[in-house]
Formats: structure tokens, sequence, C-alpha cells
């Protein structure tokens, strides 16, 4: 083969090599339709040794580097004043540039002391579409979640480069309809998940923070992806091009008044949260409420040795070619499904590859639980475990009690960072084709069990 018939284009590789290994192995058919059987058909309540390739979440599993590891015996484990939290907070305030630091177990913690802190019953808390986690604490909280991101981002098929952003004239509308008394703060997540992994614009975040200031409504970021946020911002704004993903982010965290996160994603460990804020008083009284529900100030439900190795991961998180080939494996497994006329949500997120279950099974209506029950025929399959984020995950109004009906029905494969090659996600796709090819025959499921809260966690279902 002469040079003019390779491909112009030169293959980039992920930039670390393998150290140990975690054996998996695959169950056959039979063992696998026993096994999603028993778990009500719901694939959080599957055994993970059940599992051959795990794309439940990004969540708390990643692989940690050597460095990580080696931080992990630094660990300080003093009750109070421990030296690995003092690192944990000078990442934070170099990478996200926030003032207060209060340390949480994982993400759902400090949504909790924030929605707490800031909401107050009859208030209404907009953002870039709901989150499961979010919106419960706000809710449980007294306060309504208002859905303000822009009509594209519930459309599976709409290209946008920056699907997430928030829709100004949805924002302004509500503050005139409730007045800016009753909004404390708007979300504004970036990575959006439930659209799909969609991001934000810098310029969008810059005009919400402008819009809320004028109102004096604070802005809170969700930054649980905000790294992978600043790498689509590098990749598809103007202007950025040239500044390093590093800069993007400390720019991005400067429109907002702080946030929460969740360091089981971009920060590259398997638990640990935390809330960042500007505004003294919300530190004072966040700080007074972490020591009920958390720990003390200086942990916050984490061993020393869990902050060392967020500590570290947050440095790893935001180098260029670490960001490029998180994303460039998930956009790999995106394309190909894409190539196969396989619908899935366009563009291709941050985390995740979302199957659009609608398109897959026009035949079933969506209280047939369509995403479900295709998380669980790609289980019988393959082994590969899967999410439902469709109308499982949305629940329930609070005040009808009825079911929320999502335009967006999706199975989310969301890919671990640094776990996983490109040969499992080869596998993955071959068997998503498989399913698809069979998906005529998908009957739907029926809940049998169904939680108060957070319901996707624990439902159980039986085939129709
Ligand atoms: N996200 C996910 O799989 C964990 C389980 S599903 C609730 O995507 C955002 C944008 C998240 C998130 C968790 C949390 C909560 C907040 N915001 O799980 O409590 O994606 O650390 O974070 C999951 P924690």
């Amino acid at each position: 083969m002469d040079a003019s018939q390779r491909p112009a284009r030169r293959s980039w590789a992920e930039p670390w090599k393998v150290k140990m290994v975690e054996p998996i192995a695959m169950l056959t058919r039979d063992q696998r339709e026993r096994a999603i059987r028993t778990a009500g058909y719901n694939t959080f309540l599957l055994k993970s040794e059940e599992v051959y390739i795990d794309l439940l979440t990004d969540s708390g599993t990643s692989a940690m580097s050597d460095w990580q590891w080696a931080g992990m015996m630094l660990g300080d484990e003093a009750y109070a004043g421990s030296k690995n939290f003092y690192n944990l907070e000078a990442a934070i305030r170099k990478h996200y540039g926030y003032k207060h630091i209060v340390p949480t177990h994982q993400g759902r913690g400090a949504e909790h002391l924030l929605s707490k802190v800031t909401i107050k019953p009859g208030d209404f808390i907009p953002g870039n579409m709901y989150f499961t986690t979010t919106r419960v604490h706000q809710e449980l909280a007294g306060g309504t979640f208002v859905d303000v991101i822009i009509d594209e981002a519930h459309d599976p098929e709409i290209e946008l480069p920056f699907k997430g952003n928030v829709d100004l004239d949805k924002f302004e509308a509500l503050i005139r309809k409730v007045g800016a008394e009753k909004i404390p703060y708007i979300t504004v997540h970036a990575t959006v998940n439930m659209a799909g992994g969609q991001p934000v614009s810098m310029a969008n975040v810059k005009a919400v923070s402008d819009l809320a200031k004028t109102h004096g409504i604070k802005v809170f970021l969700d930054a649980t992806r905000a790294v992978e946020n600043a790498y689509f911002i590098q990749q598809r704004e103007v202007g950025y091009s040239t500044k390093s993903v590093a800069e993007i982010l400390l720019e991005f965290c400067s429109h907002s008044d702080g946030c929460t996160m969740s360091g089981k994603k971009d920060a590259l460990v398997n638990i640990g949260g935390w809330l960042a804020v500007n505004d003294d008083r919300i530190f004072e009284d966040a700080t007074n409420l972490v020591v009920i529900y958390e720990g003390l100030q200086t942990y916050g439900g984490m061993a020393g040795r869990d902050m060392e190795a967020m500590a570290r991961g947050i440095v790893e998180s935001v180098q260029d070619d670490h960001i490029r080939a998180r994303i460039g494996q998930v956009e790999y497994l995106g394309n190909k499904l894409i190539e196969w006329g396989i619908p899935i949500v366009r563009p291709v997120g941050g985390h995740a590859i979302y199957l659009d279950a609608k398109k897959f099974c026009p035949h079933l209506p969506q209280d047939a639980f369509p995403a479900q029950t295709l998380a669980a025929e790609l289980y019988a399959d393959s082994g590969v475990r899967a999410m439902e984020r469709g109308i499982v995950s949305a629940g329930r109004n609070k005040d009808t009690g009825d079911h929320y009906y999502p335009k967006l029905e999706l199975v989310r494969l969301t890919i671990p960072r640094r776990v996983y090659t490109q040969a499992h996600m080869d596998v993955v796709a071959e068997s998503v084709a498989a399913v698809n090819d069979e998906r005529a025959k998908i009957r739907g499921l029926r809940m049998v069990y169904e939680p108060k809260y957070l319901r996707f966690f624990q439902a159980r279902f039986e085939p129709n």
C-alpha cells in the first residue's frame, strides 16, 4: 500500500498503558436470562459478577492511575484537619476557581446541602433539564424544578454543537412569572446528562450569568462533567481552539457562584464529592449542616485517602490528552452505531451513547417502558449492562402523582474512564446491532414494584 492509499488522519491512542487487570467473564445466554429475570428486569439489580461489559454508569467506575494509588498510601486519617483535605481544597481552587469548599460523600450530598441552605418552600429552581438526584433534593426542600433548556435538547435527532444550552427566553419568562425573589438560583448542568451528555457553550453560561445577576439570582453549576464540557468548548466554540481545557474550565466556572460536584465522574475517583461556593453566608450555613449529614467540614464523609485520590484525579482530569482520549472513545462507539444506522442521540455527547428507544421500538407505548426493556434485552444478548434514562428515571409529578412522560426515552451506554478497550466497544456495538435486528419481537414490561423516590434504582418489572 502506498502512502496515498492510507487514511490522511493519524490515529491516536490512550495516553496510558495497563498495569493491572481485573478478569471478567460472560455467562451463558440461559444464565443471563435467569439473572435479568431475578433482577426484576432492572439492570441496577444485577450482581456485578453477572455482567460482562459494565456500561451502567461512569460514576465511580473509573480506573485510577498509579499516581492516585500512591496518593492513597498518603491518607491522613485524622478526624479533623487532614492534610489531604487541604490538598483537595487547593486542587479545586486552582482548577475550578471557587473560594470555599465543603467536602461531601458524593454529589447528592452536595445537592442536599445546597438545596437545604438556599431553597424555601414555594421557590422555583430553573435548570437545563432535570437530573434525578438534583431535582429530588430541590423538591424535598420545598422547591419546584422548572426546565429551561433549549427545545432542541428534547429532540434526539437535531444536531447542534451546544444542545445543552439554557434558553434565556424561558429563564426570563420564569422570572417575570414568579418573581426573582422566588428563584434562589439556576442550575446549569455541564454537560447535560439527561439530554445525552450535551455541552453548554461559554457564551451561553456567560449570558445566563449576566441575566441572573441583574435579578439577584445565583448561578450554580453542576460541575460533575464540566471538564468534558470544557473539551467540547475547545473543539466547537469560536475563540477557544488554542486554549487548554484547564483554562477553559476555569473561565467557565468564573461565570457561576459555585457548584455541586460528584467527584465520581470527571475527577477519576470511586467515591467523593463537594460543594463549592463563593458566598460567605452560604458557606457558613453549609459548613454548619455538613457536620449533621456528611461528616466534619474537613472530610465530609470521605476518608483522607479518598480526598488525596480526588485531589490528584482533578489534576489528571484537566490534561488535554486525557480528555481527548476519553471523549474519543465515546465518539468511536457512537460513530460505529451511526454508520450502522442505529438510532442514537446526536451529536454524540461526552460520557455515553444514548440509544433512542422510541425509534428502536416504535411499536411500544411509553408506559410499556421501551428503554427499560431494551436495556434488559441488551444484557440478555451479551452481558452488556446499560441504564434506562426515560420514563422510569423521570418518575412522577410530585403534585399530580402521574408519570412524567419525557420526550427522550433512552438507553444509556455509559463509558467508564480508562477502563475498557476499543475491542470492548466493538463487542458492545455488535450486541446493540443484534438487538436492533430483533427489535420487532420486543414486548415491553410492566412495573410490579415502585419505590417512592428515585424509582429507577430499585423498581421491579415483569414482561408483558
Ligand atoms: N450520576 C450517573 O450514572 C450516578 C447514578 S444515577 C443518579 O449518571 C449529575 C449530572 C450526575 C450525578 C450522578 C449526580 C449525583 C449529580 N449530577 O451519584 O451522588 O450525573 O455522586 O452524583 C450518576 P452522585
